[in-house]
């Protein structure tokens, strides 16, 4: 790789169905020099994260979708290497929304800084970052459980899904992960200490749900949709609480989503579903940052980080995600 040239991953078709390396085209461009105001960064982590797909596939969203050509959506956290600014310098970590980029020159200002003290760089789009705000927001102030509840979580071992569990442990649930393969499940059970786990792919997660929690499952989080989702609502107890966090089984349909299919199943129940957004909670980021640090210190909560070496396998490693081939919190490493 030059140092003298920047690259970018663009969208060069929007997919139909699942991603291709067709949909996805470099573009080269000199790196930029900093003006007043502003800091060069070299893109140390790339995150990939499934929104992503959301993105190029167009239609109503709460942020802007991708045009034919636009450089990827997607969060680095990068080293400041030039700046004009008071703000950072040269040395300095920080998270910015640059996109699938190597370099970028940014108003310093729209930089947050990532604090080394806190744990490794990496885990500002990780654990500390994005996915670990999701997991304690759509646990503690959608789901809000007590102690004693069945707590269900898809896509467990994950990013989001890994922190969900393990934050319900800490508040005294007992929590069932589904995943989708042996080693997931085993990894959540035996490494995250959660109570059972499911295999939606070789297990009838509604039968074993029904073995594991027979008064019920009281708080759902939902970061698959599609068939688990039926199953989970199969047993729900009564007054229980769904947060629909993501709906990951369903992105790459080519068709509208199909369901939920068994609505009538939470009239009994008389369940609550809520769907909810990371951002909602931002101006409370920062008191679960430094909570999840400390969690994370004392041992309470673990991470896994699959990291992926090289710009240049982004798409690769994203079409990925959306299949299950990630263990952990997917990374793109871009430099050092
Ligand atoms: P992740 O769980 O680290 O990775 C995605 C995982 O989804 C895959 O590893 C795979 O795990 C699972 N998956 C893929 N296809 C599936 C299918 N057809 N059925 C069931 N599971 C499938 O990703 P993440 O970053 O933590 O995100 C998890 C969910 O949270 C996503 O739906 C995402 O959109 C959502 N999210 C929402 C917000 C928000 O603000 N609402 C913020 C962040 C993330 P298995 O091998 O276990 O299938
Ligand atoms: C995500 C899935 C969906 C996510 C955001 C959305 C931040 C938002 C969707 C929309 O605006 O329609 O993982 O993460």
């Amino acid at each position: 790789m030059s140092d003298a040239v920047n690259r970018a991953w663009t969208m060069a078709s929007r997919p139909e169905g699942e991603p291709t390396a067709e949909n996805f085209a470099i573009k080269e461009s000199t790196i930029p020099e900093p003006k007043h105001g502003e800091i060069l960064i070299r893109t140390l982590y790339l995150s990939l994260d499934p929104y992503m797909r959301g993105r190029m596939r167009g239609g109503p969203s709460y942020a802007a979708t991708l045009e034919i050509g636009d450089v990827m959506t997607g969060e680095v956290v990068a080293r400041v290497e030039k700046s004009e600014s008071p703000l950072f310098k040269v040395g300095d970590t920080v998270r910015s929304s640059i996109g699938w980029q190597e370099w970028a020159a940014i108003p310093a200002h729209t930089a947050k800084s990532v604090n080394p003290e806190l744990g490794p760089v990496s885990t500002g789009v990780g654990v500390l970052g994005m996915p670990g705000m999701t997991a304690y927001f759509g646990l503690l102030e959608v789901l809000k459980p007590r102690a004693g509840d069945t707590l269900v979580v898809s896509a467990a071992s994950g990013a989001v899904g890994a922190v969900v569990g393990q934050i319900g442990k800490i508040n005294g649930c007992f929590v069932i992960g589904v995943a989708g393969s042996d080693e997931k499940c085993d990894y959540t059970v035996n490494e995250l200490g959660f109570d059972a786990a499911i295999n939606y792919k070789t297990q009838d997660v509604s039968a074993e749900l029904a073995r594991l929690s027979p008064n019920g499952v009281d708080c759902y989080f939902d970061n698959v949709g599609g068939p688990v989702s039926d199953a989970v609502f199969e047993n729900l107890a009564l007054k229980s609480r769904v947060a629909i966090c993501g709906q990951i089984s369903q992105y790459n349909a080519a068709t509208p989503p199909q369901g939920p299919r068994n609505m009538a199943a939470l009239i009994r129940t008389r369940t609550t579903v809520e769907g909810f957004l990371v951002y909602d909670f931002e101006l409370q980021h920062e008191v679960a940052r430094a909570r999840i640090a400390d969690w994370i210190k004392d041992g309470r909560i673990k991470y896994k980080e699959d990291v992926v070496d090289g710009f240049q396998n982004a798409p690769e490693a994203f079409i990925g995600l959306l299949n299950g081939k990630n263990f952990g919190k997917l990374l793109i490493k871009v430099s050092e």
